[in-house]
């Protein structure tokens, strides 16, 4: 495996939180209007305060903190560092359904840190997209496929036992691994997350989960593909993208946008401000989505932002945001971390 550039580590954790701090401001939206994204992007200079980020953003830095600090993975960290982050700083947007799990985690009677997720929604456990919102440090951490998909998905377990949550943080994951190498095709892109998938939804767990949803099996390989058949149209609306890939909160409805969105944007866009870069005009462009507008940029900022390089990323951007600094030096100790971990 060849080495990775420190600024694709950067460039990852600075676009998921760009992100969400400039997302969040439209978050639950149904329009978004061209009007008000040319007006923000134009007057982000004049800004006096930096845009705060949201539990995206929060549980995303335990993650960072938690591998750096407690190598290679430490579950029970983790679990501590989300919930202690959750009760010192509750009013960031979380989900509704995830502060029981928090709740249940600080009360002291839970030997076991996965079982409150797996009590969520009735035993069937939470299909959100909070799994897959956070998992960036992930796929920075560790330099190999399979490493990525068993700590995306432990990582997940803690707040999202159905396979429809922690699957997406698996693909979400898988995308940013592959955005780092840089220099993909779409087509070879797309082929490596369909086949990936194909493996992850194969497991029993995972078939019978999404036929309990009424979702039909393959869930996530089925959204790739229509991903693949609207990139191969060329100019699909935001409506159609709506209707079939999603702007929900559901991980099934939000990673494959976020995908899309992000390989969509290789090219230029209608609507979005022609002296954009790629990466900027990905997160514009997810805003102008609607719906979970900070979780579905946070995401494709992730994946933008491993494949573009932090050179996409202007200062002005980085300062409107709460905390860059944090991501610019995590950025380096993850890039070396990886870099550490790779095979000889
Ligand atoms: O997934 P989660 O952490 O929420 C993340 C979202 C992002 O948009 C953040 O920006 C923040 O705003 O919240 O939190 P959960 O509470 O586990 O899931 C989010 C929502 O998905 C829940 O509040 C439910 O509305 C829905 N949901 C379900 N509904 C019915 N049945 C998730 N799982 C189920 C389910 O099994
Ligand atoms: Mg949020
Ligand atoms: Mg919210
Ligand atoms: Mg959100």
């Amino acid at each position: 495996m060849a080495l990775v550039e420190l600024r694709r580590f950067r460039g990852s954790l600075l676009g998921a939180l760009v992100g969400d701090c400039f997302g969040s401001l439209c978050e639950g939206l149904e329009n978004v209007s061209v009007e008000w994204v040319h007006r923000f992007v134009h007057t982000l200079g004049g800004r006096a305060d930096a845009l705060m980020y949201t539990d995206d953003t929060a549980m995303a830095r335990s993650l960072v903190q938690s591998l750096l600090e407690k190598p290679p993975f430490d579950e029970k960290d983790l679990a501590q560092r989300f919930t202690t982050e959750y009760f010192n700083d509750p009013d960031r947007g979380y989900g509704l359904g995830v502060v029981h799990v928090f709740e249940k985690l600080q009360s002291g009677e839970y030997c076991n840190v996965f079982t409150p997720a797996k009590e969520q929604f009735n035993g069937k456990g939470s299909y959100g997209n909070g799994a897959a919102m956070r998992v960036v440090g992930v796929p920075l951490a560790f330099p190999c496929v399979q490493d990525v998909i068993k700590y995306a998905k432990i990582s997940g377990e803690l707040t999202h036992a159905s396979s429809l949550g922690y699957n997406g943080a698996i693909l979400l994951a898988l995308a940013v691994h592959y955005a780092l190498q840089g220099n993909l095709s779409r087509e070879s892109f797309l082929g490596h997350l369909l086949s990936n998938m194909q493996e992850v939804e194969a497991d029993e767990k995972s078939r019978s989960d999404a036929v309990g949803l009424e979702l039909g099996e393959f869930p996530y390989c089925n959204k790739l593909k229509k991903v693949k058949e609207f990139l191969d149209k060329g100019n699909v609306s935001c409506k159609d993208i709506i209707d079939e890939l999603g702007n929900g909160v559901s991980a099934l409805d939000s990673v494959p946008t976020a995908i899309y969105s992000f390989l969509r944007c290789l090219d230029p866009v209608d609507d979005v401000p022609k002296e954009l870069n790629s990466l900027q005009r990905t997160v514009i462009f997810c805003i102008l989505l609607g719906g979970d507008t900070d979780t579905i940029a946070t995401m494709a900022g992730a994946i933008a932002g491993a494949y573009h390089g932090e050179d996409q990323i202007p200062e002005i951007w980085r300062k409107n945001s709460e905390g860059y600094k944090d991501a610019e030096n995590w950025g380096k100790q993850l890039w070396e971390l990886y870099n550490s971990r790779l095979p000889e």
